[in-house]
């Protein structure tokens, strides 16, 4: 197909300038990365959570801009340090906070602005091969429905960032922690 490319890249220039200090934590700068652009798809501020050896699978939450005139689907992903990359949603069943995988995927809207974080849609890093590090990076790769194939640099943080309060290192029994939540 053919796109507009000097467009979509004067509109992801735009927004790289908007989104770059959108994320801060602290200190540890040192290894995340820039937003990525792919396609129409502008990706940034992507982060995980460092975990413990008895965790088996951790959270990745980022921003994701459609700047194109289509819409997009986040619809899979895939990481050397897991088993298996799932998007998922987080959603009440009987009167409990859990969380499920999307098959379908997640919505990319054109134009729109979707944030994946702690509390909310994520992704799920199942399978960890090893106990992620704060400090380190860690590359995931994203499978979109438009924008295609893309790798992204997830800075992982300290268990716990970022304020989610229902968030720190639990090895399970209740069903609102989307880190401890997983026997799958
Ligand atoms: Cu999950």
């Amino acid at each position: 197909m053919i796109r507009t490319l000097s467009r979509a890249a004067l509109a992801a220039a735009s927004l790289l300038v908007l989104a770059a200090p959108a994320l801060s934590h602290d200190g540890h700068d040192h290894g995340e990365a820039g937003p990525v652009v792919v396609g129409d798809l502008e990706i940034s501020g992507a982060f995980t959570r460092a975990t413990l050896p008895s965790q088996p699978a951790g959270g990745g939450y980022l921003v994701i801009t459609n700047t194109g005139d289509e819409d997009d689907r986040l619809l899979d992903g895939a990481a050397s340090f897991a088993g298996d990359v799932q998007v998922h949603e987080m959603a009440v069943v009987n009167d409990v906070m859990n969380m499920r995988e999307l098959a379908d995927g997640l919505a990319i809207p054109a134009g729109e602005t979707v944030t994946l974080q702690p509390g909310g849609y994520h992704l799920m890093f199942m399978g960890l091969s090893e106990p992620l590090v704060e400090g380190e990076t860690v590359t995931v790769t994203l499978e979109f429905e438009r924008a295609g194939e893309v790798e992204v640099s997830f800075a992982i943080a300290a268990a716990g960032a970022r304020g989610a309060p229902d968030d720190h290192p639990a090895h399970g029994g209740h069903g609102e922690h989307e880190d401890a939540a997983h026997t799958h």
